[in-house]
């Protein structure tokens, strides 16, 4: 088969963000779009005699882009292609695919936790042979090459079979179909003590249901192996498990907003146990009946009882971290057990370095997402299968009465006391008025002005003294390169803190987050330690407002998502 060159123009911002680059469909499907992208990667990496990975959500546009990768990357000698079936791979199963077969990297297609189909979000996103994400210089080098490209290569041949595990060849390149889920279950079987989780749920199948949530996306099988095919549970553990191109119409991101599917069959049917994943399987929530887990707060509780996972106890937990705008919760767990603990800025690719080097086994941010060293992505159903173990091994001491969610989360907050924590998107906002608030807040940095300020909460009077304003800046421990502008933060006497930032993920128009922590010590005792996170959020989020200008600059009067 022959190798054609074919002319084409760049086009203006095609540049990674947070995690790849999303946009709508529509711009994808723009002639050349997304073939220059492809190229643009294959510019930048080493990739005659390479391996490459590919997976993805499954959503809409996935398989022509699977074709174009294909077709693309033969033409600049990749030597093998390794394609989930049906182009399907979770990202933590894609990045364990990229390490186990030692590949040089892997393109995911993938927006995540955006909808999908015809209207709405695609994206593309390379990682490298760590099996995580590409560092900056790799997306900046991508970019550039987008800037700039002429032509692009292809290979002149028909299209694929995807939906037939097998390998043939394709041109000059080895394809290899494989199976999504497999590797991922061996993965999880060496992690976890299955057997102990098992007999667990075998014993409580009355008084410990299990619900999990796939929101139509790529997770739904890997729930299904795991669930029903391994733990034994019946199929009505397992629901919107059938991966769908566009997530039945809805917005697969596992939060109390857009999970309602899972929220209202827990609440409804009293179950102890209920979890949702995102699109691609990376982002996770943990919610049984009236028991919701803060991510800030399921990365600390799963690192305070790592030992009961067998991962961890035989290789040993080497050090924590969360990314900054992550409430400090873990930070306490660490300074307890006397293990390093890292901040780094939002966004899953700043973690791996830490990871390579052996200084952190167990992450996590925010926004639903947990993990560990096991890959370099972070990982949903994994954070599911944690707090099983986790809670199968708590109630190994506990025969008479079963521990569920909420008495991991009091007994936490009795130990390390409990930061609150709640963030506020304003999604789709005008890029200038988002422009203006960071603009806003540099004034007050470079003058000072807000130093020292009193500011009272009009509904509680609680009185809060701004003791900081800084812009987070990261250096990275291992290779030294400096991360700037990654959030302004604002810090308050009594150890609180607001964080603003603007969005690296969104396809379109600017989206603002603002992140507020406020932290109680133990000895605030168990009612004030266990209230509804909005109430003891109320009066910083009121002063937060007020010191931003927020709803003035956005013109927005309520944040589009509350978490
Ligand atoms: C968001 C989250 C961030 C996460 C990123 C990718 O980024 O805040 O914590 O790592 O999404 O997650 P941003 O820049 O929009 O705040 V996923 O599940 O979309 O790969
Ligand atoms: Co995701």
């Amino acid at each position: 088969s022959k190798v054609q060159e074919i002319p084409t123009k760049p086009f203006d911002g095609q540049k990674p963000g947070t995690s790849g680059l999303r946009k709508r469909v529509k711009v994808f499907q723009q002639e050349h779009y997304t073939e220059n992208f492809v190229q643009a990667i294959f510019d930048s990496i080493a990739v005659e005699g390479s391996t490459l990975v590919i997976g993805g959500d499954g959503r809409y546009f996935s398989p022509e882009t699977v074709q174009t990768i294909l077709k693309i990357g033969s033409a600049n000698n990749v030597s093998r292609f390794i394609i989930g079936k049906d182009s399907i791979l979770s990202t933590p199963a894609a990045s364990n695919v990229i390490r186990k077969y030692k590949a040089t990297g892997g393109i995911l297609l993938t927006a995540s936790h955006n909808p999908g189909g015809p209207d709405a979000d695609f994206g593309i996103k390379y990682n490298v042979s760590n099996g995580g994400p590409a560092p900056e210089n790799v997306t900046n080098q991508i970019y550039e090459k987008t800037k700039t490209i002429k032509s692009y290569k292809v290979l002149d041949a028909p299209p694929v079979d995807l939906s037939k595990i097998g390998e043939f060849t394709y041109g000059p390149t080895k394809v290899s179909i494989i199976d999504s889920v497999a590797d991922y279950i061996t993965l999880l079987e060496s992690i976890f003590d299955f057997s102990l989780i098992k007999k667990f749920l075998d014993e409580h199948q009355s008084d410990f249901r299990v619900l999990f949530d796939g929101l139509h996306g790529v997770t739904g099988p890997y729930a299904r192996a795991l669930l029903v095919e391994n733990f034994g549970l019946p199929e009505s553990s397992i629901q919107n498990c059938v991966p769908s191109p566009n997530f039945g119409g809805g917005h697969p991101d596992p939060n109390l907003t857009y999970a309602h599917s899972l929220v209202e069959v827990v609440e409804k049917e009293n179950i102890a146990f209920g979890a949702a994943s995102d699109g691609d399987g990376d982002r996770n929530m943990i919610y049984g009946k009236g028991a919701f887990v803060t991510p800030s707060d399921s990365v600390a509780i799963i690192a305070h009882w790592a030992e009961t996972i067998p991962y961890f106890k035989k290789g040993g937990v080497k050090g924590l971290a969360r990314s900054m705008p992550t409430s400090k919760a873990i930070d306490l767990v660490a300074k307890k057990k006397g293990l390093e603990v890292f901040e780094v800025p939002t966004g899953w690719k700043f973690f791996g370095n830490l990871m390579d080097a052996g200084r952190l086994s167990i992450c996590g941010e925010e926004s639903f997402g947990t993990g560990s060293d096991h890959i370099r992505e972070k990982d949903g159903i994994w954070a599911v299968v944690a707090w099983l173990n986790i809670l199968a091994a708590a109630n190994q001491n506990s025969p008479n009465k079963l521990i569920g969610i909420n008495d991991l989360l009091n007994e936490f907050y009795s130990i390390y006391g409990r930061s609150f924590f709640s963030r506020y998107d304003y999604e789709e906002v005008p890029s200038d008025g988002a422009n203006a608030l960071v603009a806003h807040l540099n004034e007050a940095l470079k003058s000072g002005s807000l130093n020292d300020t009193v500011h009272t909460s009009a509904s509680t009077s609680t009185k809060y003294t701004v003791s900081g304003l800084y812009d987070f800046e990261y250096k990275d421990p291992i290779d030294h390169s400096v991360s700037k502008n990654q959030g302004q933060v604002i810090t308050f006497s009594d150890g609180s803190r607001v964080v603003f930032r603007l969005s690296g993920t969104g396809s379109q128009g600017a989206t603002v987050r603002m992140y507020v922590e406020r932290y109680l010590g133990p000895d605030a005792g168990p009612a004030a330690l266990s209230e509804p996170a909005a109430e003891g959020l109320k009066s910083l989020i009121e002063v937060a407002l007020e010191i931003s200008k927020l709803k003035e600059f956005l013109g927005r009067d309520e944040p589009t998502v509350i978490t």
